[in-house]
């Protein structure tokens, strides 16, 4: 609870882009984050990752946010983040085709739910190092409300083993092979 009554929840996002400018396309998005009143509490590392079960073979950056949000149901704060994927020019829902940003939510609080529209936590965030590789540097700690196990252990049992490689401006793939070329 704060002065006003009202409590806040600490929100886990998940970002990912594979399409068009995809370090300009996170960035976009943490900023429709704070318009959309998340407060950002941290930033993980942004990450260069292989798609996993996609029908594309474009690499990802993937990175997680922590935020806290005040008066917000899981499916308002969904709503929220549907919307500033809409306003960034994703167009298309739920096909494996390339992103301009996808924004998941990975645990809101320690809430458990299963409706059409959400699940939480994120019904696949514990099977995919893509998440779960920034996520430790944020929470390594944090307990998974319905596995019961710290995230770094978590971690530590994945079978996933796709490439998840700490990213920096000028230093992905496709930017050397422009340079060499
Ligand atoms: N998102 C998916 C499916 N596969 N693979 C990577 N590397 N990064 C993603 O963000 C991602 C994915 C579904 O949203
Ligand atoms: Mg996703
Ligand atoms: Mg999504």
């Amino acid at each position: 609870m704060n002065l006003f009554g009202t409590s806040s929840d600490t929100v886990f996002i998940g970002l990912g882009s594979n399409l068009g400018d995809r370090a300009g396309n996170l960035l976009l998005a943490v900023r429709g984050l704070i318009e959309a009143s998340f407060e950002i509490r941290q930033l993980s590392a942004v990450y260069e990752t292989e798609p996993v079960d996609m029908d594309s073979d474009e690499p990802f950056l993937n990175m997680v946010a922590e935020c806290t949000v005040s008066g917000v149901s899981p499916t308002q704060a969904m709503a929220r983040l549907l919307r500033i994927e809409y306003m960034l020019g994703r167009t298309y829902k739920g096909e494996k085709k390339p992103r301009t940003v996808d924004l998941d939510i990975l645990f809101f609080g320690d809430i458990k739910m299963e409706t059409e529209f959400l699940t939480l936590p994120h019904p696949r965030l514990h099977l995919r190092r893509f998440v779960l590789e920034p996520l430790v540097e944020l929470a390594p700690t944090l307990v998974h409300p319905v596995l019961g196990s710290e995230i770094a252990d978590i971690l530590k049992e994945l079978t996933d083993k796709s490439s998840v490689v700490r990213w920096e401006p000028g230093r992905s793939v496709s930017t050397e092979q422009a340079a060499n070329g």
